[in-house]
């Protein structure tokens, strides 16, 4: 009809490729890598964004350089400045957002053949993608050990910890590490299934890549696995890592939210997505 005629003329024609691709059943293994920027409308800002970012907040904290206070070797000995960000930074009781829900769209639709998420607040579970499906390339906030010795460290103590401001020790006697979250810090190495997992982009017909800068190592690398000819959809404030110079690619950019709600939209999964969003 008309007016379905007119929203096709208006819709951008890359994104109408995409949605033809997965409408015509051709798309059927969708990988995705995720970054901080499809939390940051839950409340958990990046680390670059300019201003608003993490690192352009560092400053009274006098580090070195501002990655240090992620870096395990600076941490080693001065374990004050992560934990005086760590209040404001924790997870806690936080709600997904659209982007995490329609994560969890494309698994129930059977499309998300994988996520790497370089997250560590595990919003992408509480929206309901089944964990087997995510490989939490730089570990969570959900647990702790003491970084020296690898002693667990009880959940209670560590979130009085992280309100007080304050730097858990060990309990182990004669040990006297830092607590550290089990996040990965720069300087250790990403989870062993990695490596192994690297082979399902290797197979992806479509992937997605949302909210990160590509700047860390070694997921800023897996875009570029994706084989030619096979589509990669960026959906971003910005431009990030070589997307958008292959011609197949499609960049979507602006706020994450939006260009997750056009896409659904342009699928005619609008409303199933406000439905799981709201069951999230
Ligand atoms: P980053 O380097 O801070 O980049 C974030 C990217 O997202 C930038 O390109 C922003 O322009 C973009 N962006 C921010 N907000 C939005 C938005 N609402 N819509 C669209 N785009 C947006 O973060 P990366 O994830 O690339 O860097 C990897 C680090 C960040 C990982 O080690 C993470 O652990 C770490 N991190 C995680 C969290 C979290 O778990 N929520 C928060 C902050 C940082």
């Amino acid at each position: 009809d008309n007016t379905s005629n007119q929203t096709k003329a208006s819709m951008q024609p890359d994104i109408q490729s995409i949605v033809d691709r997965i409408k015509t059943g051709k798309v059927t293994r969708i990988v995705v890598l995720t970054g901080a920027g499809i939390s940051t409308g839950a409340g958990i800002p990046d680390f670059r964004s300019p201003n608003i970012g993490l690192y352009d907040k560092l400053a009274p904290l006098r580090l070195p350089y501002p990655e240090a206070i992620f870096h395990i070797n600076y941490f080693s000995h001065t374990p004050e400045p992560f934990y005086a960000i760590a209040r404001a930074r924790h997870p806690g009781n936080l709600k997904p957002t659209v982007s995490h829900a329609f994560l969890a769209l494309l698994a129930k639709k059977n499309l998300l053949r994988f996520l790497f998420t370089q997250n560590i607040d595990g919003l992408e579970q509480d929206a309901g993608v089944p964990p087997e499906k995510v490989l939490w390339a730089h570990g969570n906030w959900k647990s702790q050990h003491c970084y020296k010795c690898n002693s667990p460290y009880p959940d209670d103590l560590m979130n009085k910890a992280i309100l007080a401001g304050e730097v858990p020790y060990c309990l182990e006697s004669r040990c006297g590490g830092a607590v550290k979250p089990d996040v990965v810090f720069f300087g250790q190495s990403l989870p062993a299934e990695f490596g192994e997992k690297e082979k399902e982009v290797l197979e992806a017909d479509m992937m997605l890549v949302m909210g990160t800068s590509l700047r860390v190592a070694p997921c800023s690398r897996l875009p570029l696995l994706v084989k030619e000819g096979i589509p990669r959809v960026l959906i971003n404030n910005e431009k990030s890592g070589d997307l958008g110079n292959r011609d197949e690619d499609v960049c979507i950019l602006g706020n994450c939210d939006d260009g997750v709600r056009q896409l659904a939209d342009a699928l005619g999964w609008g409303e199933d997505l406000d439905d799981l969003w709201k069951e999230a």
